[in-house]
């Protein structure tokens, strides 16, 4: 029986010191040294090759290497194999960091300090409780409720949308397109979270960024696509929307030409808002062979009518 990474391949050696010591009794196989097709039953990738059916008959799982499974064509997929999206500490714990950095640096005016140094101007911005800025998050997944808890812990005022009902200590959680109006309303830093789904697609644009207060700030950590590109730039230039940092883009990189590189009120990161981490990854994708085995339910196991 053989377990099957097809991604990093120096990431793959710690995924493969972690099968050997955790579970030995896995052959541990990096792509594209797969030996026997027939014997290897769990493939963990990004991209995973072309005609999966019939080039690994007895395939039972698909993880996907990243918390997202976008890049997956789940129509190529054989229909009835489960696919797992990535859950672990290590990308959790990246994205926490990465949307704290992102919603203090725009709550404490970062952006407008870095104007006034390169102006060499010294002048101090009257400074706001956190009490009195609101946080919205789309999204209320492993990621949208991990980042809600450490801002919460700032003091914010913190609200989130999802797509069914939570319930999360200290947040106002909202729930389904009835109720993205209000929670819009009450949001001065938007978080994007979501997963890109075809429901999702196009989801920041005119009619959004229109129903978000004046001066709204936006922190995209999603995926490109969810943005439509020149709608944020008409906002940000008619100053109804303030600054946005984005991580993810469409194309990425984008083209050295692309008005975002360039634009005053853009913050811009290469997608590095969160990275799997090899030695939590391959332990939870372990933990989750665990459960397999023993007829337990998945972590993170993927509805593909849903797409996420
Ligand atoms: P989850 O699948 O755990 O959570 C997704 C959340 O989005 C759920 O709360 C879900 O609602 C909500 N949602 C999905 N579709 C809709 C919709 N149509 N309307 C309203 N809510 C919706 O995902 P994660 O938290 O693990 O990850 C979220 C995304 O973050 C990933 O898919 C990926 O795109 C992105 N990401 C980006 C990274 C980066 O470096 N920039 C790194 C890692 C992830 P419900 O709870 O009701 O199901
Ligand atoms: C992910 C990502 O989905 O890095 O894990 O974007």
């Amino acid at each position: 029986m053989s377990f099957v990474y097809k991604s990093d391949p120096v990431r793959g050696r710690i995924w493969a010191e972690v099968f050997a010591r955790e579970a030995p009794g896995i052959d541990f196989r990096i792509w594209p040294d797969i030996g026997d097709p027939g014997a290897v039953r769990f493939l963990a990738a990004w991209e995973p090759p072309q005609g999966l059916a019939d080039r690994l008959p007895r395939l039972e799982l698909l993880f996907s290497t990243g918390a997202g499974v976008d890049q997956f064509d789940f129509a190529a997929l054989p229909p009835d194999l489960p696919v797992v999206r990535m859950i672990e500490p290590g990308i959790v714990a990246g994205m926490v960091e990465y949307v704290c950095w992102a919603v203090l640096g725009l709550h404490r005016d970062m952006p407008r300090y870095q104007a006034q140094q390169c102006e060499a101007r010294w002048q101090a911005l009257p400074v706001q409780p956190a009490t009195r800025r609101s946080i919205g998050v789309l999204g209320l997944g492993s990621l949208g409720q991990a980042v809600l808890k450490q801002l919460r812990g700032f003091g914010f005022d913190c609200a989130a949308w999802s797509r069914s009902r939570h319930q999360l200590d200290g947040v106002r959680c909202h729930a389904g397109p009835e109720e993205l109006p209000a929670f819009l309303a009450g949001t001065q830093i938007l978080v994007c979270l979501l997963p890109l789904t075809e429901d999702t697609r196009g989801f920041l644009d005119a009619s959004l960024f229109a129903a978000l207060p004046q001066g709204a700030c936006l922190v995209h950590v999603g995926r490109g696509p969810q943005l439509v590109q020149h709608d944020l730039l008409a906002a940000l230039d008619a100053g109804h929307i303030a600054h946005a940092v984005l991580d993810v883009t469409e194309p990425e990189p984008l083209p050295a030409e692309h008005p975002f590189w360039r634009h005053p009120a853009i913050s811009l990161t290469p997608h590095i808002a969160s990275m799997t981490q090899p030695e939590t990854a391959a332990l939870a994708v372990i933990e989750n062979l665990r459960r397999h085995a023993t007829g337990q339910p998945l972590h993170g196991l993927v509805d593909r009518r849903l797409g996420y």
